[in-house]
């Protein structure tokens, strides 16, 4: 690279990616093969539009790309392209969710989401997000005591509020999703359910974590997080009679987004090949034993994990323990100096500020791509108990 400034820039990142310990749960190292699709000469064309019907000359072989990327999506998750369709285009998961909703509900109508602060997401419809000022926000909580999706609370909710869109799928929450008691909860409720698989995605193609795709109507995902794939997402729709997809791919394009970023399609595609191997369903369970590992050893130090444990990627700690530890925020920068980088999250019924709360999230997909085993996390919890204590 010529310019130096952006190149030192890009080492000293490359350095620092090195030299931490990476446990943020929404990270992955893309392959060699993801970041040459990255820096492609796909990055200079134009392609508003979609295959065989774009608005810019030149798109014979961005179109076959597209069309490749939509075929190993559905074959990674085993859907037949009868019955489902996806959307390759969305920038990222919040454009993602974002056209969903601006697609099948009109203004003001009702998202019912988890809480942000029980591990929801900003796009599940909070009052920060544009999705909680355009539609109406009907927010679900975890139990208090289990710390677990509480399903007849939410059917309950759900019954009574007669949400147009039910949104199942979280950022930190641990454990596995019943997706047919979503299912149930949605039809009590007469709502269209949505799964966000944004965080599990890589274990649901890997066979590790169970699949929403026979209970949903829309699932929408990241690319970046298990699936270790470029930034960015896609929408699966189901084809069920009616025109759902057509207006999803409508609110992509025109409604939302102009042009795609096909040089990111094709990292897109590089990545869905990557995971529909035996090797990627070996790296899953992986992600998933290392983290069950280091849960369980954290807990033998005496650390309180949000609902007892993990069946994911994902750990949540309350650090604070109501006064007895310290806040998230502290603990995020104590570990952060001894080279172990995580985020600072609430917990379930947070009285601590989003700023400062009372937990910290570690997750695992990262540091299994880099070939961590049981035995290091046995090791990292140990250095993890003594910097927090
Ligand atoms: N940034 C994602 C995460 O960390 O879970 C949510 O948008």
């Amino acid at each position: 690279m010529k310019d130096t400034e952006v190149r030192k820039l890009t080492q000293k990142e490359r350095a620092r990616q090195k030299r931490v310990v990476n446990l943020i749960a929404s990270e992955n190292y893309t392959s060699r093969d993801v970041r040459e699709a990255l820096a492609s000469e796909f990055t200079n064309k134009y392609a508003e539009g979609y295959p065989g019907a774009r608005y810019y000359g030149g798109n014979e072989v961005v179109d076959e790309l597209e069309r490749l990327t939509q075929a190993r999506a559905l074959k990674l998750f085993k859907l037949s392209p009868d019955e489902w369709h996806v959307n390759v285009q969305p920038l990222s998961g919040s454009p993602a969710n974002l056209a969903v909703y601006y697609a099948l509900m009109a203004p003001f109508g009702k998202i019912m989401g988890l809480e942000l602060s029980h591990g929801g997401h900003l796009t599940h419809g909070h009052k920060v997000s544009a999705t909680g000022r355009l539609w109406t926000p009907v927010p679900y909580t975890l139990d208090p005591k289990s710390e677990l999706l509480n399903y007849s609370a939410i059917k309950k909710i759900a019954r009574k509020e007669k949400p147009d869109i039910l949104v199942a799928g979280y950022t930190a929450y641990p454990r596995i999703i019943d997706w047919k008691k979503m299912r149930g909860a949605a039809n009590a409720g007469g709502a269209l359910l949505m799964a966000d698989i944004s965080h599990i995605a890589g274990l649901i193609a890997g066979s590790v974590y169970p699949s929403p795709f026979p209970y949903v109507s829309v699932v929408t995902t990241t690319m970046h997080k298990t699936l270790r794939g470029p930034r960015a997402a896609l929408i699966f729709t189901r084809k069920d009679g009616t025109d759902f997809y057509k207006r999803i791919d409508k609110a992509i394009f025109p409604g939302l987004q102009g042009g795609p970023h096909m040089n990111t399609i094709a990292g897109v595609a590089v990545a869905l090949r990557e995971a529909n191997t035996p090797n990627f369903k070996k790296y899953s369970r992986q992600v998933v034993k290392n983290a069950r590992t280091l849960a369980n050893e954290l807990k033998k130090h005496d650390l309180r994990l949000v609902s007892g444990g993990t069946d994911t990627h994902l750990i949540l700690v309350d650090t604070w323990r109501g006064g007895e530890g310290i806040g998230g925020k502290e603990a995020s920068e104590r570990l952060e100096r001894e080279g172990i980088v995580v985020n600072k999250n609430t917990i379930p019924f947070d009285a601590r500020s989003p700023q400062d709360p009372s937990g910290i999230r570690i997750g695992t997909a990262a540091e299994t791509t880099r070939g961590k085993k049981e035995e290091d996390m046995v090791a990292l919890a140990q250095r993890i108990a003594h910097i927090l204590s």
